[in-house]
């Protein structure tokens, strides 16, 4: 996918604005939209060929605020939701935000079927670890000794850790982000958009509201870029005072490692571009299947 000229653009990122957010000031959903939009204008996607999906909660918001055909469904339900239009409008440009509530806990469910059935969309999960829009509970993603409206003494079990989690149910596409490494995004962003199948970037989203202690923004001592030719290359902005390594996105067991080390990484964790899309299959077996043929399918079943 090459990027358009700024001549040859049609769409240009006011294109992609609807209404004003109703985030919380300082909130890195703002810089999530920001980042999105110009992705979209970047790569010039048509706001009526794309169906923006998400859940219930501050993240499940964006879809408002992207000039794009948009669902904002149930809390848990984005995924398949976007695979019943993954099976029947291939032509269609489908992005999925969701926060880690949404994902990993009510919608933990439909995490582990999107990533089996491996279909073409992109999945933004935008992770504050926290239950933002309802004050503060747990989520899964909730550090040890944080406290939330849930455990006002503190959050008293090891979080998930969602690269680990995901990589263990076999996710295609594996990537990580950070809201306020904007070049960063953008890049993991084309590369999910670009890989065939169910494509993750998850995204450290800060939310001074009620997890101000989550992320440490100001400095980048904590994190780690991942490199490859096969990957994205370092936030040129961040590049020189954070760490950077090599990292083989077709290595899984390395991506196994890297995940559940005490550093956080920031980068293509794996890919693998190889495997069969549910949606695709699917279709390709309704085309191979004579319509007279169809309602006969069912026969050998007692049904
Ligand atoms: C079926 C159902 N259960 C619970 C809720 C209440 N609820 C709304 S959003 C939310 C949590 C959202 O957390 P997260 O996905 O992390 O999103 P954030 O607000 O942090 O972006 C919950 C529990 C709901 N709306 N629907
Ligand atoms: S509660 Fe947190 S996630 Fe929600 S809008 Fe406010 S800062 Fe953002
Ligand atoms: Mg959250």
């Amino acid at each position: 996918m090459s990027t358009p000229t700024s001549q040859e653009k049609k769409f240009t990122i006011k294109d992609y604005k609807t209404a004003s957010p109703r985030w919380c000031a300082g909130c890195g959903d703002y810089a999530v939209l920001v980042g999105l939009r110009k992705y979209l204008s970047d790569q010039q996607i048509d706001p009526s060929s794309m169906v923006n999906i998400s859940g219930i909660g501050c993240s499940g918001r964006m879809p408002h605020y992207l000039n794009t055909f948009g669902i904002h469904s149930i809390h848990g339900r984005p995924i398949p939701v976007t695979l019943g239009l993954a099976l029947t409008r291939p032509d269609l440009t489908l992005f999925i935000e969701s926060g880690d509530g949404d994902a990993f806990s009510i919608g933990g469910n439909h995490l582990i079927h999107g990533i089996n059935k491996n279909f073409n969309t992109v999945l933004v999960i935008l992770d504050n670890q926290i239950y933002g829009l309802t004050k503060s509970q747990t989520s899964p993603t909730t550090k040890t000794g944080v406290l939330t409206s849930s455990e006002p003494t503190g959050a008293k079990m090891e979080a998930v850790n969602p690269i680990r989690f995901m990589l263990g149910l076999g996710a295609s596409f594996v990537a990580s982000t950070a809201d306020w490494l904007s070049n960063h995004f953008l890049d993991i962003l084309k590369k999910a958009h670009e890989h065939p199948g169910f494509a993750i970037v998850h995204v450290s989203q800060r939310c001074p509201k009620y997890n101000p202690g989550a992320y440490d923004y100001k400095s980048s001592q904590w994190y780690t870029f991942m490199e490859h030719e096969n990957g994205v290359p370092a936030d040129q902005k961040f590049g020189p005072d954070a760490q950077i390594i090599q990292h083989d996105p077709s290595d899984l067991e390395k991506a196994f490692h890297f995940a559940q080390e005490p550093t956080k990484y920031y980068g293509l964790f794996y890919q693998d571009a190889t495997r069969a899309c549910y949606d695709a299959v699917i279709r390709d077996q309704v085309a191979q299947t004579p319509q007279k043929d169809r309602s006969q399918l069912l026969d050998r079943f007692e049904i």
